[in-house]
């Protein structure tokens, strides 16, 4: 469902990531330097992270779909290039290899390898399934969805991530004003988060992480304001807003949970602890609290949207766990990859562009709209709707 199409292709150390997107109207000005390569920057910060990130500085072409600096309607195509690509020229060889080329037969325990292998017949050589499942594909997976958060806040909407606990170290802010005030905080903590001693407690337990060859996983938020009511839909499963978020999360590596709102909170409380009041002010509909994480019956309130994701440790061990080596059958040590030790603060990056890309989609689906002329208009009539006196007038319409 929803109005954009996005593809990817491109393996972890092949040549190149590609990405279309496809569906966005036209007028946006889109400038690759000033609107996507600085969210690519910051996926690739982060404490935890290995060495590939200090070969790798992500850049996005942008090869169709803009002129002149401002989206046409047409596809739009992305290029980022694989740095370290250069050194695996021989091994990622799209022709023939003309060398011999070492395989890899021990799948890691949590990783795509041996379901990967056994659905595609790879056991003889499990690279052919790990390229394509690392978390490398979340680089232009960010480039498209940066492109979907330019054209969100052209329309005013404000989106914000951080880190809300590593490893079990938690740090949160009390309110989403906090949060979003927070902003300068988020983005020069190592780690995301948003408190002191809870960034300087989760560094450390990175470290010890490091020093037992081990890895940490851990929550991410995400949140979204002034976003206008009744994006999604309650008449048809596939059209619920809450269901497209949590699979667009729930499909980024090493995701293994999505939360809106109170989430897995609310079952432990009652109803009238839980739902949000509703009430007027100054004429308007508002509400006394965002339980409901901005979402009720599939549709936007007009409240923000709190999303959290919960991220399993990575699941390439430097000491790792017992596996079986598919070319001999004999049990062994799992397979060890150059790998990152936590990879959290990159996934409250991830997680803010891929929910700016199912968000793009269903306004653009709910508001229709080829120019963002036409988009603005119309999301100026749906925000007038908040008003009682033109509600009750649409209720008047015959
Ligand atoms: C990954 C393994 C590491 C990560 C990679 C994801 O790559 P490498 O094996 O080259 O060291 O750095 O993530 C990225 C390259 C990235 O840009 O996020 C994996 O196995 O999933």
């Amino acid at each position: 469902m929803g109005r954009l199409r996005i593809l990817t292709a491109g393996e972890s150390h092949g040549q190149q990531l590609t990405g279309i997107l496809e569906g966005m109207p036209a007028g946006l000005s889109l400038i690759a330097e000033r609107d996507i390569d600085p969210v690519l920057l910051e996926r690739q910060k982060g404490y935890g992270r290995g060495r590939r990130q200090q070969i790798e500085h992500d850049t996005a072409i942008i090869l169709s779909g803009v002129r002149n600096g401002v989206t046409t309607g047409a596809p739009i195509a992305l290029s980022i290039q694989n740095k370290d690509w250069v050194h695996w020229k021989e091994r990622m060889s799209v022709e023939p290899f003309r060398s011999e080329v070492q395989a890899v037969t021990i799948p890691r325990p949590g990783h795509a390898d041996l379901a990967g292998a056994i659905k595609y017949g790879h056991a003889s050589d499990l690279r052919n399934v790990f390229e394509r499942a690392s978390a490398r594909e979340t680089a232009m997976r960010v480039a498209l969805g940066a492109i979907a958060n330019t054209l969100l806040r052209a329309l005013d909407f404000e989106s914000i991530s951080f880190v809300a606990a590593i490893g079990g170290i938690a740090g949160e802010a009390d309110t989403i004003e906090d949060i979003f005030n927070a902003r300068q905080i988020i983005s020069v903590s190592p780690v995301r988060m948003l408190s002191p001693d809870a960034e300087r407690r989760a560094i450390e337990k990175i470290d010890q992480a490091k020093s037992n060859g081990d890895t940490l996983g851990g929550i991410v938020a995400c949140m979204i304001r002034n976003v206008p009511a009744g994006i999604g839909s309650h008449v048809q499963w596939d059209r619920k807003l809450d269901g497209l978020l949590a699979q667009a999360v729930m499909s980024i590596q090493a995701v293994k949970g999505v939360e809106i709102g109170a989430g897995f909170h609310a079952s432990h409380r009652f109803g009238s602890e839980v739902h949000d009041g509703i009430g007027t002010h100054d004429g308007t509909i508002s509400r006394t609290r965002n339980n409901s994480g901005g979402i009720e019956g599939g549709m936007s309130t007009g409240e923000p949207i709190v999303l959290r994701a919960a991220m399993k440790p990575i699941s390439t061990l430097m000491q790792p766990l017992g596996s079986v080596d598919l070319s001999t059958g004999e049990s062994t040590k799992a397979h060890i990859e150059r790998s990152d030790v936590c990879a959290v603060p990159a996934l409250a990056v991830i997680v803010e562009q891929v929910v700016a890309l199912t968000m793009a989609s269903e306004l653009l689906e709910t508001m229709g709209g080829d120019t963002m002329t036409e988009l603005r208009e119309r999301i100026k009539i749906r925000r007038a709707r908040y008003s009682l006196e033109i509600l009750r007038n649409d209720l008047a319409q015959p």
